[in-house]
């Protein structure tokens, strides 16, 4: 427990600031859409291939959305539930392996957790089998009242591509679902089509593949547009459905696609020589916050996933004065100076910092080291905190009740 007062007054020091904005509240009441789009990276908006756009919809979408470009995913082993562990809890993932795997019994005070007391309803869509990532498990830790899995879907060989149900169907398979359930909601979508290694039938593909020395990267393009297809198609449906005004959608990418082993190919199309600096530039991925209504602004400050915890708390005004989490609301000017990715690397408004070099964060071009070294050792303490709280269960012994507003 003395670790909890160490990690604490960490929090308090570092993390809580001043967090009003305009936009403080402004979905309360509203249902909340959360897609995750697997392994989207920020680096096929607004780029074409053989002059084609990749993700059209996405590309349009940003235009009337708050779109920040400078954030990044943090997730390790635990790939998309790492994601989704960053996002309800505002923790980092573990160093060595899944969180949700490894501590699915632990007490989180996730969001949809927290949102039960304000009369929300929690639910997650993924059409695979439920106990994929140990998801049925941790489902209920975070607080989730109810799991659409596989076997609410009607899944046969037409319907699916590559790892399962396609995200076109998936969506529409899921509308009666949600139309079924209690409003206010807060409901997350994840995505399937787009995971590696991008299997798509030429039926189904709409633009070319690239033409490289990697499969992987030449195959990853026609997926990424089928699942901006998708979600095009789920937009048109949650406005028939009446759903859409009433509603706040955010769209996150959950990590990468493209890993480094394919640095040959992916510099072949971004036309440069892939440094260690563009490695962590490429770990960037699209986060769209979509409130009806409202007009498109876009974000260059940088971003991480841990920060959407008190981002979504923000927007919903279930702000607290104290709670145990290391990321900031994205709406505020305050903010916490870096984002840090699960390895040690981490990204400051001026500099990237990976493999021990330095580098200005705009122009890519190595600096002193002296520049990094204050945020070097912070970083370390924030991860290892978060490691802790996870390893002792310490949120057992923090009473939140006494913290909320
Ligand atoms: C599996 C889906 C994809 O259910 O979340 O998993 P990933 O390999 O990306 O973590
Ligand atoms: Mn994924």
């Amino acid at each position: 427990e003395s670790e909890l007062v160490e990690i604490e007054d960490y929090v308090q020091d570092h993390i809580d600031y001043d967090e009003h904005s305009d936009l403080e509240g402004v979905a309360r009441g509203k249902n909340i859409i959360y897609i995750s789009a697997e392994s989207v990276q920020s680096f096929v908006l607004n780029r074409t291939i053989n002059g084609q756009e990749i993700t059209p919809f996405l590309n349009d979408l940003i235009e009337e959305s708050y779109y920040f470009e400078n954030f990044y995913h943090q997730t390790n082993l635990g790939k998309t539930s790492d994601s989704e562990f960053l996002i309800e809890a505002g923790l980092y993932p573990l160093p060595n392996g899944p969180v949700f795997m490894t501590h699915p019994h632990n007490e989180y005070h996730a969001v949809p957790e927290i949102i039960k007391d304000y009369g929300y309803y929690s639910a997650v869509f993924h059409a695979n089998n439920k106990s994929f990532w140990n998801r049925d498990v941790m489902y209920e830790s975070l607080g989730y009242d109810h799991f659409y899995s596989k076997r609410y879907y009607n899944v046969h060989e037409d319907n699916i591509i590559g790892w399962g149900l396609n995200d076109k169907v998936f969506f529409e398979q899921s509308i009666k679902y949600l139309q079924s359930i209690p409003e206010p909601y807060y409901v997350k979508f994840i995505t399937l089509t787009n995971h590696f290694p991008f299997e798509l039938d030429e039926k189904d593909a709409n633009i070319d593949q690239y033409d490289s020395n990697s499969n992987t990267l030449n195959h990853y393009f026609p997926t990424v547009r089928y699942t901006d297809e998708a979600i095009q198609q789920f937009f048109e449906l949650l406005k028939q459905s009446g759903i859409y005004e009433d509603s706040i959608i955010i769209i996150y990418g959950d990590h990468y696609g493209i890993s480094e082993y394919h640095n040959k190919a992916m510099g072949q199309f971004l036309g440069k020589e892939i440094t260690p600096y563009d490695n962590v530039q490429l770990q960037r991925v699209p986060l769209i916050i979509h409130i009806p209504g409202h007009e498109g602004k876009k974000f260059d400050k940088i971003a991480g996933q841990i920060d959407l915890k008190p981002t979504m708390l923000h927007l919903l005004g279930m702000e607290y004065d104290q709670d145990i989490r290391f990321g900031t609301n994205l709406f505020s000017e305050d903010r916490k100076p870096f984002v840090a990715l699960r390895n040690g690397d981490f990204i400051t408004d001026e500099y990237v910092f990976t493999e021990n070099i330095c580098y200005d964060r705009l122009t890519g071009a190595e600096v002193e080291m002296s520049n990094c070294e204050p945020f070097e050792e912070q970083v370390l303490q924030e991860l290892q905190h978060s490691d802790n709280l996870i390893y002792g269960d310490l949120l057992r012994f923090y009473n939140f009740d006494d913290q909320e507003k």
